[in-house]
Parts: C-alpha cells; structure tokens; sequence
C-alpha cells in the first residue's frame, strides 16, 4: 500500500515538474520567433461583435492552414458604445484564450508579437502591401486602393498596430474556400507575397460546418478559467443551468427581418441549430430568434426539471427576467445574473453549465454551444428543445 502511495506521490511530483518545464518554456514562445519562409496572414476582425468575430476567427485559422502560411492572431475588437472614452478597446488574444493551444492545429503567432518582433525587419514600413478585392477597392477615391483604414473599427485597428499601408494589391475570381486553394498559391507565393495583409477575415459567416470542430483549439487561458471557476463556486449550486437572453433592442430589430420570410432559415448563426445544409434545414421561427417570457419560463421550466437544477444562471444583454424565472420555483431555484464587464465570463459560465439554453440565431450563443459539444456537454435552444445533430467532421 505505502509503495503505491510512493510511486503515485513521485508521479505526481514528475507531473508537477514537468508542467513547471512547460511552463518555464512557454514564455519564450513569444521570444524565439524567427520568419516563417512560408508566409503569413494578417487580418482586421473587422465584422460584427466578439461571437461574428469568433466565427471568422475559426475561418482565418483554416485559411491559413490552407496556404501553409502563419496567421498572425489579432486582437478581439471590444465597442465601447456606452462607456466613455467610447473607442474600441483591443484585446490581445491571450487574455481571454491561451495562443499556444492553437499550435496543436497550425502555426500562429500574436498579431502584436508579429509586428514588434518580426515587422521592423521583414515587413519594414514603406513595404507594407494590402491585399483586397476589385470590388473593395471600389469604394477608395481612386478606386485602385484597399480600402484599410477606411473609418471604424478599420482605422483604429491597424493604429493599434502602427500599420500604414504603401500599396495595394486586388484580387477577384477568387474565394477564401478549399477550391480556390491552388489559385492563391500561384497567385501570391510567398516568395513575391509573404504577408498577406487583408481588411477583413478570409472567412464565411458564420462559419462553415467543416470548420466548426476548430473550436478545440480556443481554450480559455489560465486567468479566465480562475475567476471563471471563483464565480461558478460563490455564485451557483450544481447542477446548474445556464441561458442566453438575446433580447435587447438591436436584436428585437434584427429578428423583424424574419417576418418578411425573406430570410429562409438560414440567418446569421442559425445553421448551428437548424442545420448546415439548406435544403434540409429546419423551418426558423421568431420563437427561437426572440424568445418571448412565455418560452422563456417553459423552457427553462423543463430544463431545470429535466436536469434536477438548483440554480440557473442568466446570461443577458438587456433584462435578466430573473424575477420571472425565480416564481417559477417558488424559491426552490437560485436565479443569478452576474452582468460582468467582460462579455466572456458570461461566455465561460454558459460554458460551463450541466445544460445551457441558447438563442440559435445568435454568434454570442454559437460559440458557447461549439465548445460544449467539444465537450460532449447538453445544449438546447429556445423554441428549440431538440436541435439537430451537426455532422460537421473533426478537423485535425
Ligand atoms: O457576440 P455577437 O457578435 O453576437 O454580438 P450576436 C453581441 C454582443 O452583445 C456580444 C453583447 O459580443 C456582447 O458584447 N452580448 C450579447 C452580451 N449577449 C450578451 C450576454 O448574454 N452577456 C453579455 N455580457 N454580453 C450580432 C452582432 O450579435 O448581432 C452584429 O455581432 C449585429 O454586430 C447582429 O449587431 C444584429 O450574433 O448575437
């Protein structure tokens, strides 16, 4: 028994050190970058909030793959619509997930790393290229230009970086999909072409199927998971259920465009629940794009049985409800909302949860639901109970 103990005490000590020599070795991942004779991409996040910036994040990562080149991460676009000074606040990627992982699926460096690490002698000013289509160029004065820097978030973006561009290059004909791969390797070698710097992701929204299984790879860093894990404990009872209420006034807004029946059922994130292929799709109701309180307290209702909860854990981007939702078990349930400043730890909670409840037009709700599956954890969606099984195929 003693020699059991001892041999699973010096195993764990051979964990621990080992996890400290990877730990020691982390830090200069940064630091002992050399050029990547393969090229790289460069890209604003220039489209939408942290969910829509998600999606095209996990496109750009397959893009560039695809070229063999290094993506060159950039910071998530945080808008600050309502707090002063009101300018966009860029978030280096590593605050919220850990850049390492990614390297289990392809090379990558941090936008920031690139430019001061590698930019002053590989990519020096008065060389910087952008790459961009004909149509693009179309809105610049001369119509000859990428249009970069052109307003918000594009100006502010490539400020934060310190990027002026010199030149343009346009492009037409040509995809960001698996078809045209052949087409930009001869196009742009990276011998000619070796940073490919464009105004915004090469990627679809939302993202294709074939690369939602990416969303392994964004694994949150040590600082989220602490004070995410802090909340979980002080704030809920296991299990616990989590919900996205995707109710504000941008989104009521968003969801009229429904009733015209113009969209089909494919709008914005809804493929994640009414499947990929259009054909097949499951009819998208305004019930699962805006969930009245009515939905709301059934499902809710359901789950919380279902699953035996002792708290639910409300996620929203307007009003909680959770007044409403606490009646519905006469106190029995804990209803907590924690509104925090950074939108991700409401995404890390959701996460979390024994079984989240989302909106299924959402990108917010999306990613939540992307990394539950990667989990092999519940989701269902409001007006929504049993969303189809996606067939997307593990991407590795
Ligand atoms: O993430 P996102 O692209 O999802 O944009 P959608 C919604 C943003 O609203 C989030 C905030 O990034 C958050 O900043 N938000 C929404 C929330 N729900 C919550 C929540 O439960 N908790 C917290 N803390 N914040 C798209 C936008 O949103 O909707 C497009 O990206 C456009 O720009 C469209 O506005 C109508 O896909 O839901």
């Amino acid at each position: 028994m003693a020699a059991v103990q001892q041999t699973q005490q010096t195993l764990t000590c051979l964990t621990c050190l080992l996890s400290a020599l990877l730990l020691r070795t982390w830090p200069t991942f940064a630091e002992e970058l050399t050029w990547d004779e393969n090229g790289y991409v460069l890209y604003c996040p220039c489209m939408g909030r942290f969910g829509n910036q998600a999606d095209h994040f996990l496109g750009s990562l397959a893009f560039a793959k695809m070229l063999n080149r290094t993506l060159a991460v950039p910071p998530w676009i945080v808008y600050r619509h309502n707090t002063a000074p009101y300018t966009n606040v860029h978030v280096p990627y590593s605050e919220f997930f850990q850049l390492e992982a990614l390297s289990a699926y392809h090379r990558v460096l941090s936008l920031e790393d690139f430019m001061e690490k590698l930019a002053p002698k590989y990519w020096p000013a008065g060389q910087r290229k952008a790459y961009c289509f004909e149509t693009a160029a179309q809105r610049s004065a001369d119509k000859k230009s990428c249009p970069m820097k052109d307003g918000n978030p594009f100006g502010p973006f490539w400020d934060y970086v310190g990027v002026e561009f010199d030149t343009s290059v346009l492009f037409g004909g040509i995809s960001f999909g698996a078809y045209h791969q052949p087409q930009w390797m001869k196009k742009f070698p990276p011998s000619e072409h070796p940073v490919l710097a464009l105004p915004g992701a090469p990627a679809q929204f939302p993202v294709i199927e074939e690369h939602v299984g990416l969303q392994r790879y964004v694994v949150w860093s040590d600082k989220m998971v602490k004070e995410g894990e802090e909340h979980i404990a002080t704030l809920l009872t296991r299990p616990y259920v989590g919900i996205h209420l995707r109710i504000g006034i941008d989104w009521k807004n968003a969801c009229k465009m429904l009733k015209s029946g113009d969209t089909g059922p494919h709008f914005m994130a809804s493929p994640q629940c009414v499947g990929y292929n259009r054909q097949s799709a499951l009819p998208l109701t305004m019930t699962m794009c805006l969930p009245d309180l009515a939905e709301i307290r059934r499902a809710v209702k359901l789950w919380v049985k279902k699953t035996s909860s002792r708290s639910v854990y409300v996620a929203t981007d307007s009003e909680s409800h959770s007044r409403d939702i606490e009646k519905l078990f006469k106190g029995k349930v804990k209803v907590v909302t924690l509104q925090p400043d950074s939108a991700q730890m409401d995404l890390y909670i959701l996460g979390r949860a024994d079984h989240f409840i989302g909106n299924c037009v959402s990108s917010f709700s999306a990613f939540v639901k992307r990394e539950r599956d990667i989990h092999g954890l519940p989701s269902s969606f409001f007006g929504m109970d049993k969303p189809g099984k996606s067939n997307h195929k593990e991407e590795l």
